[in-house]
């Protein structure tokens, strides 16, 4: 297949040892893992909470920690977090695609993760302080809704979640925001960036990728975009920033995809052509990230970059957010 970057600037740079984790690796039996959550720990270890997928089709969740982040993971030998259907009917079909957020004022580290059964895929909180031992906060969004995170501090006097409803009567998916005072009671709730249409990238669905990175002028957003096309779908990643106080409002959008399925492991796995990150640690400079994607919905991934060459990025390629 030809390179399909052509001239475009990379933003970020796959690791060459990618994919860096795979149901291979796994201690127990497994199909496929991919789409984990992200963290650095107090003492500087990477944390991932894998999406790992059973022969039955059921997902739970399980941690591999990591001195650098790439390589010598440890992964916990049985599942760290299992579907609940007994106390949590909408987990019926498993627990996914898992975003965690550190909540300096709660001391805890906040997981929000896609809770699936017959109901449709619903957003579910659970909060712990070692990944050991779990709060179950249960279904916070009914379904139909997935891609969700929390912002790590309140805006205002409310906690805000970004998350993505699915609605039959609109055209497309779109990115929303709702605020609530304890994590328990949501309302204001807003459009934050709608789906484009027709022949763009991002015509289908769009929705949070790895949870928001705070900077100085705004909440970066790393997004995915998903087309379909008569090959099935297609998932690439595009970039926006939002107001820091009023984080409904998109202050710019890029209208290029900066991301999408390149290598023979994101072209080739279960569901082919997708690339699909929940989580990104940065490093010690305070400003190179490593974004950490579910490759082909088979594997994991790391891709490094710049929050700084993001900003810039956008600074050249972003539009404020409108209709196309
Ligand atoms: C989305 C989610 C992801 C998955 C992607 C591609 O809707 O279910 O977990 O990686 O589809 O299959």
């Amino acid at each position: 297949m030809p390179p399909l970057n052509g001239l475009h600037e990379r933003l970020f740079h796959r690791h060459p040892s990618n994919p860096i984790l795979s149901a291979a690796d796994w201690p127990y039996p497994s199909n496929t893992v991919f789409n984990a959550g992200a963290t650095l720990l107090p003492d500087g270890t990477t944390l991932l909470l894998c999406r790992v997928e059973d022969r039955r089709g059921i997902s739970h969740l399980c941690a591999a920690r990591s001195p650098n982040g790439l390589d010598h993971w440890q992964i916990d030998p049985h599942p760290t977090l299992m579907p609940d259907p007994k106390n949590h009917p909408e987990e019926l079909w498993g627990i996914e695609d898992p975003r965690i957020m550190w909540m300096p004022e709660l001391k805890q580290y906040a997981i929000t993760y896609t809770a699936y059964s017959q109901s449709g895929p619903s957003v579910s909180l659970a909060l712990t302080k070692d990944f050991q031992t779990f709060e179950r906060r249960g279904q916070i969004m009914p379904a139909e809704n997935k891609d969700a995170a929390l912002l790590p501090r309140r805006i205002g006097d409310n906690w805000a979640l970004i998350h993505r409803p699915v609605s039959s009567i609109s055209e497309g998916a779109h990115i929303w925001i709702s605020y609530s005072p304890d994590l328990r009671h949501w309302g204001s709730h807003r459009v934050v960036m709608q789906a484009r249409r027709g022949a763009w990238w991002d015509a289908s669905k769009i929705g949070l990728a790895s949870p928001p990175i705070e900077t100085d002028r705004g909440w970066l957003i790393v997004y995915h975009g998903m087309r379909m096309t008569p090959a099935g779908c297609l998932y690439r990643l595009g970039l926006a920033l939002l107001d820091l106080k009023s984080p409904e409002k998109c202050l710019s959008r890029g209208e290029p995809w900066i991301f999408g399925p390149e290598e023979s492991y994101e072209r080739d796995g279960d569901v082919s052509n997708v690339v699909f990150p929940c989580g990104f640690t940065v490093g010690n400079d305070g400003d190179t990230i490593h974004l950490y994607y579910g490759a082909a919905d088979t594997c994991i991934a790391l891709a490094t970059g710049s929050v700084s060459s993001l900003l810039d990025w956008l600074d050249g390629n972003g539009q404020p957010d409108g209709e196309e």
